[in-house]
């Protein structure tokens, strides 16, 4: 005889988790839940051409570079667009920063939220079937509504941020995010098309034994990350980097563990930009008991200049991150 506790019970679906938590996000009466539907939407419609990259004509390059002089896959262009696309439908966004678009993309100035987002990070990976992400960042506009959107609304410090949140399109899609009340996390149920709750209040472990960091810039490391990096070999902690920033952080996250970009010889800055990659994840880290940090100063306190400007990363397990704040601290 069947009883109910044998019955799987029906999971909260990310929808209804946003409207239940409704008062976290202050100011506002389903504006969030809407911004961010539309987000998930986007990222169900990427996960679908993902899963069928091989057998659709979007394989390899565009033939075009982005504002950082990367080349752009065709998939960062459709990523870009649906992205853009779904944000514009939200009815909530004023203006959107893309790391894909040299410009800012001013949707309606009678609105109050920016976007900040890297479509599909870590992109290079898509033609080898490793995993890659989409990072975003929401900001409420300094200036009022109804005036166009200025340099002071886009270049808010990152503890500015109202949300943030990353997909990752990996062996399961996982949307994660965070309204500064902690961070959960939702993974796609492919067949009902739905996310669902299945990692509610994250939490990163103080310590980890994996770091994660491009090995083959070793060279161009000060002395400082060259120390670091020799303390993890000695230790004999995991080396894992998968060149996606979104799947070496989400496995840190759970895990425990350190992903960092550091400044190297001929980039002082690093190679990771600050408003779509490194505030985002900044953010959910410190609300899961993570550290961020430049090497010295707290990733969210950096006064950003320039939209694609970049920055040096440490991030993950803060034991791990407060180890590198030493080191570097003795420069
Ligand atoms: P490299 C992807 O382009 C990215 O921004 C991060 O996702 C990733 O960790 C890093 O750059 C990889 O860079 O120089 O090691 O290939």
């Amino acid at each position: 005889m069947l009883r109910k506790k044998d019955i799987e019970p029906m999971g909260i679906t990310l929808d209804r988790f946003i409207k239940s938590r409704q008062d976290e996000f202050p100011g506002v009466s389903g504006e969030f839940s809407q911004m961010l539907r539309d987000i998930a939407f986007a990222g169900k419609v990427i996960n679908r051409e993902l899963n069928r990259f091989g057998l659709l004509d979007i394989q390899g390059g565009h033939g075009t570079t982005n504002v950082q002089g990367e080349d752009q896959q065709k998939l960062d262009v459709i990523a870009n667009y649906r992205f853009i696309q779904a944000l514009s439908n939200t009815g909530e966004i004023c203006a959107i920063v893309s790391e894909e678009e040299e410009e800012v993309i001013e949707l309606d100035r009678n609105k109050k939220y920016i976007v900040a987002m890297d479509p599909l990070d870590g992109s290079s990976n898509i033609d080898v079937t490793v995993s890659v992400g989409t990072i975003f960042s929401i900001y409420r506009r300094i200036t009022q509504p109804g005036t166009a959107v200025t340099a002071q609304d886009i270049l808010q410090k990152g503890v500015y941020q109202v949300a943030a949140g990353y997909i990752i399109y990996g062996s399961s899609t996982m949307l994660v995010y965070t309204t500064g009340a902690g961070v959960n996390g939702f993974t796609l149920e492919p067949s009902l098309g739905d996310f669902f709750l299945s990692h509610p209040k994250m939490v990163i472990p103080p310590d980890g034994g994996t770091y994660s960091v491009n090995e083959g810039l070793f060279s161009k490391y000060n002395s400082e990350v060259k120390t670091y990096i020799k303390s993890c070999k000695e230790r004999e902690l995991k080396a894992r980097y998968t060149g996606s920033l979104v799947t070496d952080f989400h496995r840190n996250l759970l895990k425990g563990g350190i992903y960092f970009y550091p400044q190297y010889e001929g980039e002082v800055r690093g190679k990771l930009r600050l408003l779509y990659e490194c505030n985002p994840m900044s953010f959910i880290c410190e609300q899961a008991g993570g550290r961020a940090t430049d090497g010295l100063r707290r990733i969210l306190e950096i006064e950003p200049s320039d939209m694609h400007q970049r920055s040096p990363l440490y991030i993950g397990s803060p034991q791990m991150v407060d180890e590198v704040s030493v080191i570097m601290a003795k420069n």
